[in-house]
C-alpha cells in the first residue's frame, strides 16, 4: 500500500508538472481531488478502515493530498505568470489612436487645475518642476530640518518602501513636493522661480484624506525676497485662480520646520445659498502654508543664506479644484466612475489661458 501511494503520488505530481494550460491542470485536479477523483476515494477509504490501519494510512492519505494541492497551486501560478507575460508581450494598446466620439474621455479635474495653475504661474515668470515620487530620506525630512526624532515626521503618516537608500534607511513615498524643490536648488543656481505640482503620499483615509492626494508647492530664490513678495505672489495667483478681483487674504503666524518666519494663509469667503463663495471677508477658511524658506534649508542645499533669500507655499491640489469646481467629496476624485467624470471633466481642448479665462 505504501509504495503505491509513493508511485501514485510520483505519477500526478508528474502530470501536474507537465500540465500545459490551465485546461490540462483542471484535469489533473478533477482526476485527483474531484468527487470521483484518485485522491478523494482513498479518503474515502479510510472510512471502512479498521482503527490501526486507519492511524498508519491516514497521515500517509492526507499528505499525499496536501502535496496534490500544493503542486496545482504551484504548476496554476507558473501558468498564470507565463500567460501574463504573453499577454504584456503581445497586446499592445496604440495611445495616439484618435477615440470614437461616444467614447471620448474628459479631461479631470486634478489635470485642469494643474494646467490651471501652470499657466497662471508661468505668466508670473515660475516654471514647473518634477521629480521621483519614490524618495530617499533626506530629500524628503532630512534637508527641510524634519529629522528622524521630530513631531512632523509622525505627522506626515509615512508609507515605507522595502528599498533603502545609500545609508540604509527605507525609501519613502514622499509626503509632500517639497523634495522636487530641494532637487531643483541642488541642480541649479539662483534665481529660482518654480512651482512643484504632483502626486503625494500619506497613510491617511477618510472623508477629507485620500493616501494618494496632489500638492503645489512653489519656491522662489533670489537676492533680497521678502514676506512681501510672498503675499503679493499668492494674492496675484489667487486671484486669477478664482478669477476674482475681490479675494482677500489674512496671513496668521505659524509653524513649518523648514520656513522661518511661517504664515498659514486664509482666505476671505461670503456664503451665497448656503454655499461657500471666494471673495469678500465675511468669513476665513485656511487655504495654504507658506513661509520663508528657512536658512539651513539653503545651506543643506549648498545656497548661501546670505546672500540667497527665498519663500515657500505649499497648497492642496484636491482643495483647489473642489473650491472652484464645487465638488464636496474628495474620495469621488478617484471612483473612475463615468458620470462624475462626466460631469465634472473638461472637454480635451478647453486649454486653460490667461486671456481665454483660466477655468475655461
Ligand atoms: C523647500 C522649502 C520650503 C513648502 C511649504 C507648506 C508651508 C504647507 C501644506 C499645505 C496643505 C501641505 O497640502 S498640504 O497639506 N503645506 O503648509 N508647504 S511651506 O515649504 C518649502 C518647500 C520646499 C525647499
Amino acid at each position: 500500500m505504501g509504495s503505491d501511494l509513493e508511485q501514485m503520488q510520483r505519477d500526478m505530481l508528474g502530470r501536474i508538472a507537465a500540465a500545459a494550460d490551465p485546461a490540462a491542470l483542471e484535469a489533473e485536479r478533477v482526476a485527483a481531488l474531484g468527487k470521483q477523483g484518485a485522491v478523494t476515494g482513498l479518503l474515502k477509504s479510510l472510512g471502512a478502515m479498521s482503527p490501526e490501519e486507519r492511524q498508519s494510512e491516514g497521515p500517509r492519505i492526507h499528505a499525499l493530498r496536501e502535496a496534490v494541492t500544493a503542486a496545482i497551486a504551484s504548476r496554476k501560478a507558473a501558468l498564470d505568470g507565463a500567460a501574463l507575460e504573453r499577454r504584456l508581450a503581445t497586446e499592445q494598446l496604440d495611445m495616439t489612436l484618435p477615440v470614437a466620439p461616444p467614447l471620448q474621455g474628459s479631461v479631470h479635474p486634478i489635470s485642469q487645475v494643474m494646467d490651471e495653475l501652470a499657466e497662471i504661474f508661468a505668466d508670473l515668470g515660475f516654471s514647473v518642476a518634477t521629480g521621483p515620487e519614490i524618495e530617499d530620506d533626506w530629500h524628503n525630512f532630512g534637508a527641510l530640518e524634519i529629522p528622524e526624532t521630530h513631531p512632523a515626521r509622525a505627522m506626515h503618516d509615512t508609507f515605507y518602501m522595502d528599498r533603502t537608500d545609500a545609508e540604509g534607511r527605507p525609501m519613502v513615498l514622499r509626503t509632500h513636493t517639497s523634495p522636487v524643490q530641494i532637487r531643483t536648488m541642488q541642480a541649479q543656481k539662483p534665481p529660482i522661480y518654480i512651482i512643484a505640482p504632483g502626486r503625494t503620499y500619506r497613510s491617511d483615509n477618510d472623508a477629507t484624506h485620500t493616501p494618494m492626494f496632489h500638492q503645489v508647492e512653489g519656491l522662489v530664490i533670489d537676492r533680497g525676497i521678502t514676506l512681501g513678495h510672498l503675499k503679493w505672489t499668492l494674492e496675484t495667483f489667487l486671484k486669477a485662480y478664482f478669477e476674482r478681483d475681490d479675494v482677500v487674504l489674512r496671513l496668521r503666524p505659524s509653524y513649518f520646520p523648514f520656513t522661518e518666519p511661517s504664515v498659514e494663509v486664509d482666505v476671505g469667503y461670503t456664503l451665497q445659498n448656503g454655499r461657500r463663495v471666494l471673495g469678500g471677508a465675511d468669513h476665513w477658511m485656511e487655504l495654504l502654508g507658506s513661509g520663508m524658506v528657512h536658512p539651513r534649508v539653503l545651506a543643506n542645499c549648498g545656497l548661501d543664506p546670505d546672500e540667497w533669500q527665498g519663500f515657500a507655499f505649499g497648497c492642496g491640489i484636491d482643495r483647489l479644484a473642489m473650491l472652484k469646481y464645487g465638488m464636496d467629496d474628495l474620495r469621488a476624485f478617484y471612483d473612475g466612475d463615468l458620470r462624475w467624470l462626466r460631469h465634472y471633466g473638461f472637454r480635451a481642448l478647453d486649454v486653460p489661458t490667461l486671456s481665454g479665462g483660466v477655468g475655461a
